[in-house]
């Protein structure tokens, strides 16, 4: 009798413990998983496009873009995306940068992913999701939205959108920072909210920016439709500035994403 109770107990717990990691409360609300990556073996080719990019194709940047094991592998259970300083054809820095695009999308949802990076001035990892529609019509008006990105060595991070009306060519962008301390050089969860009334961002479950459809956008609204995931991580350009010359290598470690509805 006291086994099978003991029995029922941890069936209960185990069965209540697979229903949490299957769920997600945020903002008084219930999501459910749909997607996710753990990076636990290769990379998943039916799933993600490795990019091949020359240096300077968008913002100034410096690295080319590479799926060499060099700057893209799986290592310890975590996508380990590897900015190298070193000659490369025409460029001076490598680095890796990966999408879903035309293979997995998605419209509205909770986005999440933990992921780590370093702290040096030059580096400016990403995570974020781009509009298929990007094929058709171009950016910005397809839409971008900012889950999270890092530049050099600040101990914070953004969320940010861009689009035809507000973007960073414009220098009217709409975003925020999320002031991270003593947590910058350790693993944090880039939450992004993505609802057909608004767009909120949190870092370890902790929202610090909104962006609602009636405030900035009325039927304008761009963010609607499917929306492919990019995680790169760029050397140099327009926004972070040119790498120190002490400047070596850095990773940027993704351990997981998660997709909920
Ligand atoms: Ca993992």
């Amino acid at each position: 009798m006291k086994k099978k109770v003991i029995i029922s107990i941890i069936l209960v717990l185990f069965v209540s413990n697979c229903q949490k990691n299957h769920k997600k409360k945020i903002n008084g609300k219930n999501y459910d998983l749909i997607w996710h990556e753990d990076f636990d073996k290769e990379i998943n080719k039916n799933i993600w496009n490795l990019e091949v990019r020359d240096p300077g194709w968008v913002n100034n940047e410096l690295q080319a873009y590479t799926p060499r094991n060099e700057n893209l592998r799986i290592e310890k259970k975590h996508l380990v995306i590897n900015s190298i300083k070193e000659d490369y054809k025409n460029a001076k820095y490598t680095s890796g940068r990966l999408n879903t695009q035309n293979k997995l999308n998605w419209e509205y949802g909770y986005f999440e992913i933990k992921a780590k990076f370093d702290l040096k001035q030059g580096t400016w990892p990403a995570i974020w999701l781009l509009s298929e529609k990007i094929a058709s019509v171009g950016w910005p008006k397809c839409g971008e939205i900012d889950i999270m990105e890092h530049v050099n060595d600040e101990k914070k991070v953004y969320g940010s959108l861009h689009s035809e009306r507000y973007n960073h060519m414009l220098k009217n962008n709409l975003g925020n920072s999320f002031v991270l301390n003593e947590l910058a050089t350790e693993f944090n969860i880039y939450g992004l909210e993505w609802t057909k009334d608004f767009i909120r961002w949190y870092v370890n479950d902790e929202p610090f920016y909104s962006v609602n459809k009636k405030d900035f956008f009325g039927e304008n609204w761009p963010y609607e439709g499917r929306y492919f995931l990019i995680i790169n991580q760029a050397i140099g350009g327009d926004w972070p500035g040119d790498p120190l010359e002490t400047f070596n290598s850095s990773k940027f470690l993704i351990d997981w994403i998660k997709v909920y509805k």
